[in-house]
């Protein structure tokens, strides 16, 4: 399944790199693509994830979560 997160606050590339890395560790992803310009972090996955923790997991690296949505 694929998850499209909202993100606001990623500024340049080291931002989408910190996003990146954040999922990564905290998550069993497959594959994680975080693009300031559209405010979004895609993330595909096997399982399906915990929407708190990844809420959590935004706010402690420091960019401001706007929401999610699934899709299959
Ligand atoms: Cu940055």
């Amino acid at each position: 399944m694929v998850y499209k997160v909202e993100i606001e606050g990623m500024m340049c590339g080291m931002c989408e790199n910190h996003v990146n890395e954040s999922i990564r560790k905290n998550f069993d992803v497959k594959k994680v693509k975080a693009d300031r310009k559209k405010n979004l972090c895609t993330i595909k996955t096997d399982n399906e994830l915990d929407l708190e923790k990844l809420e959590d997991v935004i706010k402690e690296t420091g960019y401001t979560y706007k929401g999610v949505t699934r899709e299959e």
